[in-house]
């Protein structure tokens, strides 16, 4: 079965979103060895069942405590996933840390770019057509509280697949500050 995984930050709204995509039929698990939990359960996305996962909090893939840990190697055991990460929209360059880090680990991610509603008020503006034409990801704006962008999350979610991090680079006109990997 395909899976999906919800990743970002703490409190940007991932375990509201999950809920809102896996309903009812959620469990909550312990990673093997550790006290740390999650939640798993099923959505549908074109008439297919996906197993979904809410990955605990992660502000990076350099884990600096045990949940950060066990999202980082729940992310390297689920090949071929696809990676749902939730950025909070009033807080954008934060979260795109943790996004290019996975998109460079070619792993297939699209962007749910939540909180819209909160970067409204705060008057921030955030371009995701001209984000999404950066990035060469899916990035749907959201308000997970009030299910605002989820059926576009859901229908765009195929569209996510591995991208060329030189390509990102070159199309915010980056300089050759990459040459470690060269
Ligand atoms: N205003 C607003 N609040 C949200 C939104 N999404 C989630 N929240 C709230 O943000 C808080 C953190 O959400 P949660 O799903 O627990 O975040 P998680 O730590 O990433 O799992 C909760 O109080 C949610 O109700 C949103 O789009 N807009
Ligand atoms: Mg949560």
């Amino acid at each position: 079965m395909s899976k999906v995984l919800l990743m970002g930050q703490s409190n940007v709204g991932k375990s509201v979103l999950f809920n809102r995509l896996a309903g009812a039929r959620a469990t909550v698990s312990n990673y093997p060895g550790t006290t740390v939990d999650f939640d798993k359960g099923r959505m549908r996305i074109e008439g297919q069942d996906v197993e979904i996962v809410d990955i605990p909090g992660s502000f990076s893939l350099e884990p600096k405590d045990r949940a950060e840990e066990v999202a980082v190697k729940m992310l390297e055991e689920t090949k071929g996933a696809t990676v749902v990460c939730v950025i909070d929209s009033s807080k954008v360059e934060r979260g795109l840390y943790l996004a290019l880090e996975i998109i460079e680990k070619r792993h297939s991610v699209i962007i749910a770019l939540n909180m819209a509603d909160v970067a409204k008020d705060a008057n921030i503006n955030v371009d995701a057509e001209r984000l999404e034409e950066i990035l060469g990801v899916p990035v749907v704006p959201m308000v997970a509280t009030r299910g605002e962008g989820l059926k576009e999350l859901v229908s765009r979610i195929r569209e996510a697949v591995p991208v060329e991090i030189e390509g990102i680079i070159k199309n915010v006109g980056g300089k050759s500050g990459t040459s470690s990997h060269s």
